[in-house]
């Protein structure tokens, strides 16, 4: 290659990098104020980028030091988040198992949860026998893209920055260069940072109506700001029959499975909710019960229990492709926020886009089973569906205490059994603590027992030791 055109070729990968990582429209509209189509890109444009310094020039600034070192006599509170780059092979719906790439052998990675003003120190590092390298693209930080690169097998890197805005924000692997990821990142490559606002989180209010004197009229309820919390990511598998990635698949947008924190129908019924609500292990609850029976381990599906009254927050992610339609059937979204600013109040569905975001927080007022799905019937019948169970719905408390499983009546079946651990998140400014917590997850065999170690609850486990529910 001569100079001319390493160079061309140089400047042409900083403008694919930067229309893949800014979004194209971003990067259009600060070269020229109007739209181009990035593959009819010619010389002259080329040129021209070139005078200007480079694509990166026109890159957001660095709002946060990256310098670790400075930033650590700021008199902040830093945070540290350690990220291992690893490919494993994680098991799919229906027996099978697919190439995983991951962060720590789990899919989601690892929730980060800080409050606004903390600096964050991510240190990534890529084991010696690790097939490629990695990066770390994290959203909740704003420095130039630049700075971090991908880390070599055998290598460990590390940048700071200060968490300076309140939300819900993707992390995601950057590829090698850039390159492949896409395939990384839907591979599992996927996590979330929660960064909680300085002063708290609000008060919920939610509309109610009540009848006095023959009068209706509005009856506003106040919640307090602390809620039980639950994160859910949810993402799209594009897959060859071997369990690799399929590119062609994921342009053609012909996804194998729509997975909510990485499993497919991870959220339904099991034989255990078979045995108590029908007494035989094989009578199913549910239509399909793909992650059922002992032998699955963590993988073994779960619900997620809340009480009736309580503040429920609910961190949502969309890593995907695919817009999420997020619905809960029988529910209506007391609040929904965005960056710490209310969306929106008393919404039925709310719609997040790629890399996108909300801070749900609502009240369930009636004991049930309610629905969460992505309401694209396309996405519910291929795996984003999960069910919350308020309260005590089928009368089960005298049972449970008969069985000397519980004590005294329980507010929720949480106390019993424990929510599911990757749908709870880190506790922070006002979480209410979850009465147990379960191991479930598509995590390895190795991330499953240090979770044990600390205490979560190996169901699989412990519901062969239970006396009978009669
Ligand atoms: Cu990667």
């Amino acid at each position: 290659m001569n100079k001319r055109y390493s160079m061309l070729f140089t400047i042409t990968a900083v403008a694919v990098m930067g229309a893949t990582l800014f979004g194209s429209t971003y990067t259009q509209t600060q070269i020229s104020g109007q739209s181009i189509d990035m593959s009819q890109i010619k010389h002259d444009m080329m040129d021209k980028i070139r005078q200007m310094g480079g694509l990166q020039l026109v890159m957001p600034q660095a709002f946060a030091e990256v310098d670790c070192g400075a930033l650590e006599q700021t008199g902040r509170n830093v945070v540290e988040f350690n990220l291992t780059g690893e490919s494993v092979e994680l098991p799919i719906m229906g027996g099978k198992t697919y190439n995983a790439m991951t962060f720590n052998q789990q899919v989601p990675g690892p929730t980060l949860r800080v409050t606004q003003g903390d600096v964050v120190k991510m240190t990534l590092t890529i084991p010696d026998d690790e097939v490629v390298g990695h990066g770390n693209d994290m959203h909740a930080s704003q420095i130039s893209a630049l700075t971090f690169d991908s880390v070599n097998p055998g290598e460990t890197s590390q940048f700071c920055y200060i968490a300076e805005a309140a939300g819900v924000f993707k992390y995601h692997c950057s590829g090698v260069h850039l390159v492949g990821m896409d395939q990384h990142v839907l591979s599992g490559m996927y996590g979330i940072a929660i960064v909680d606002p300085i002063k708290g989180y609000k008060k919920l209010m939610v509309e109610k109506t009540s009848v006095s004197g023959g009068e209706v009229s509005l009856d506003r309820q106040f919640y307090d700001a602390d809620a039980l919390e639950f994160t859910l990511q949810f993402n799209q598998l594009y897959l060859t029959d071997d369990g690799n990635y399929d590119a062609g698949a994921m342009f053609q947008h012909h996804n194998t499975a729509t997975v909510i924190n990485g499993m497919q129908f991870a959220y339904v019924p099991n034989m255990l909710h078979n045995i108590l609500l029908k007494g035989d292990e094989n009578k199913n609850i549910f239509v399909a019960q793909p992650w059922n029976g002992l032998e699955n381990k963590q993988y073994q599906s779960q619900l997620l229990y809340v009480e009736n009254g309580q503040h429920v927050r609910l961190f949502i992610e969309n890593h995907g492709n695919e817009p999420v339609f997020f619905h809960i059937v029988g529910e209506i979204l007391d609040r929904v926020v965005q960056g710490n600013r209310v969306q929106s109040a008393a919404t039925e569905t709310w719609l997040l886009g790629g890399s996108q975001n909300m801070i749900v927080d609502l009240v369930f007022d009636e004991p049930g089973a309610y629905a969460l799905v992505n309401h694209d019937y396309a996405a519910i019948y291929t795996g984003a569906l999960g069910l919350f169970i308020a309260g005590d719905p089928f009368g089960l408390n005298p049972r449970l205490v008969d069985a000397g499983i519980i004590e005294a009546p329980v507010a929720s079946y949480a106390y019993a059994l424990g929510n599911p651990s990757d749908a709870v998140p880190p506790m922070g400014k006002n979480s209410i603590a979850h009465p147990a917590i379960n191991i479930h997850g598509l995590y390895t065999d190795k991330v499953a027992s240090e979770m044990k170690d600390a205490g979560m609850i190996p169901l699989w486990e412990v519901i062969p030791t239970l006396p009978p529910v009669p």
